[in-house]
């Protein structure tokens, strides 16, 4: 039986390599990203100064926790890294993110930084991004003329499928960090994820999606066979 979060803390623990001090971080979000957070207060504390910029709420309160310095991007302008976990990976390390919910503030902080390093337990690896249910953010106002508009993105993009409104477990609309709702949708492959993308920034009610296409930059992959760092 393969522990998945032990591989999650490997690929945290090799990304921890390439924080050198004086650097400025993106801090991702999700269980992988945890690890990595968790591990990086542990090279703070043995004295290495970094600072860091969270993608969520959750991550900046167990960043705090972990004694890791926080800064903002209104502070400084532009980040070294990112490491950030993800959903889904192809080879061209395109992207599927926001199944945490922080999809909008990972991909501000993403376009921030110089490099975005993707980690991640192996099962991520996928030839092509869609069997994960894409995460639409969304604004409230206007959600059924938003949903129509999508469709029709859908429909150019040569896609389909049911867009689900998230829930929390408690059954309340899940609310994001902005306080947008979120729309997720099971697609199947996505043969073309960059037109998707573009046709569905264009729509006014979406806030942000959930395909990240070229911000990562080298994906740090755990299997049962060992790392694989892919650039
Ligand atoms: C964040 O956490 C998200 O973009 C992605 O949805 C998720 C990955 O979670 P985990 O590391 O828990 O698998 O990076």
């Amino acid at each position: 039986m393969i522990d998945m979060d032990a591989l999650k803390r490997q690929a945290a623990a090799r990304a921890l390599e390439e924080v050198e001090s004086g650097m400025r971080l993106g801090l991702g979000t999700g269980s992988t990203a945890k690890h990595f957070v968790d591990l990086l207060g542990e090279k703070v504390r043995a004295g290495v100064k970094i600072v860091g910029v969270p993608t969520s709420e959750a991550t900046r309160a167990q960043a705090e926790a972990c004694g890791v310095p926080l800064t903002t991007l209104d502070e400084i302008d532009r980040l070294d890294i990112t490491i950030d976990g993800a959903d889904e990976i192809n080879p061209a390390l395109d992207l599927i993110k926001g199944g945490g919910g922080a999809l909008l503030r990972e991909k501000i902080v993403a376009s921030a930084s110089a490099r975005m390093i993707v980690i991640a337990d192996d099962s991520k690896w996928v030839e092509r991004l869609g069997r994960f249910p894409l995460p639409i953010e969304v604004i409230p106002f206007g959600l059924a003329a938003t949903q129509r508009a999508m469709g029709e993105a859908f429909a150019k993009a040569g896609v389909s499928g049911q867009m689900l409104l998230r829930k929390s477990a408690d059954g309340h609309v899940f609310v994001t960090d902005g306080g947008h709702w979120i729309i997720d949708v099971r697609l199947g492959e996505i043969e073309d994820p960059p037109r998707l993308a573009g046709l569905l920034s264009a729509i006014p009610g979406v806030v942000e999606h959930g395909l990240f296409i070229g911000l990562g930059s080298t994906a740090i992959l755990a299997g049962a066979q060992g790392i694989r760092v892919i650039q």
